[in-house]
């Protein structure tokens, strides 16, 4: 891919208006966090054709190999107050599964608080860095990391059972360049209502796509384990969890299903 290819399609006012495309680069996200410092203007995209240090949230490592994914980061500069922009991750999950289900016609699930499935399986992934003031947002990375056109065996067995790629699911090659600038253009239009309106009005459809409410789950919260019914999305993107007579809200952190 290449940006002239991407700008040729891309109907988009600030996202991708600045493009650079790498070979090969450690991670975008820090890529993009040294150009932010740099002043890289909002809507800057770095897209990587491969990540060799790929991260997740935690540290984790995130498998980008070369030529089967959309790994990028998006420079953002909202005028928000630090607490709003995890926010982000799911205005951003949003719409990713829109432009799914818009350009594969197939149904797309939000793992709160940052994946994507389908099928169960996890698509995508997305990784939101913050620099930020006591009262105001610097700028933010949105890293998104889009499994596009793997095959079963081009994951590593430890997430052959859990991954899968939009072509996969598709059962069909996904164009990544088509799909790059329909998901900016989504997305652009997205993050300019949360702008706007915050995020009320994303609370409804994200709920409805969340693949853990109405499941037992069970999520760690620092230490604790904690077990019970996901229930709901609370005004500011925390997920709800029901134990008995408590309701407890989580923030952040990792939650996994148990049953239906
Ligand atoms: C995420 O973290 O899901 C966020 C991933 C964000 C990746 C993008 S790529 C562009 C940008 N630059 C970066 O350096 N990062 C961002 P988390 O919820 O912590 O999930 C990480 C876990 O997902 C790992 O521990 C694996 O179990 C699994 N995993 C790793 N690579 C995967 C892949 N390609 N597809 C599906 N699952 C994967």
């Amino acid at each position: 891919m290449n940006a002239e290819e991407i700008k040729t399609g891309l109907e988009t006012t600030i996202l991708g208006r600045a493009i650079h495309c790498l070979d090969s680069v450690d991670s975008t996200n820090r890529y993009a966090r040294n150009m932010a410092e740099g002043g890289a203007p909002d809507g800057t995209v770095i897209l990587a054709e491969e990540q060799t240090r790929g991260r997740g949230r935690l540290d984790r490592s995130w498998h980008s190999p070369p030529g089967l994914g959309l790994w990028l980061s998006i420079i953002l500069r909202p005028e928000i107050a630090p607490a709003a922009a995890p926010g982000l991750s799911l205005v951003t999950g949003l719409a990713l599964a829109k432009t799914i289900e818009e350009q594969l016609n197939i149904a797309a699930k939000l793992k709160w608080p940052n994946d994507c499935l389908l099928g169960g399986k996890k698509t995508a992934g997305i990784l939101i860095d913050l620099a930020a003031s006591a009262e105001l947002v610097r700028y933010v990375v949105v890293g998104v990391g889009i499994n596009v056109l793997h095959n079963p065996d081009d994951f590593p067995p430890e997430l052959q059972k859990m991954a899968t790629s939009l072509s996969q699911a598709a059962a069909r090659p996904v164009d990544r360049a088509l799909f790059l600038t329909g998901f900016l253009a989504g997305l652009e239009r997205e993050y300019f209502r949360f702008i706007k309106e915050g995020l009320a009005p994303f609370i409804k459809p994200y709920t409805r796509r969340c693949s853990l409410i109405g499941c037992h789950v069970e999520a760690l919260v620092g230490r604790r384990l904690v077990t019970g019914k996901a229930v709901g999305i609370d005004p500011s993107g925390a997920l709800v969890i029901a134990d008995g007579e408590n309701e407890i809200v989580l923030t952040a952190g990792e939650v996994t299903r148990v049953r239906q």
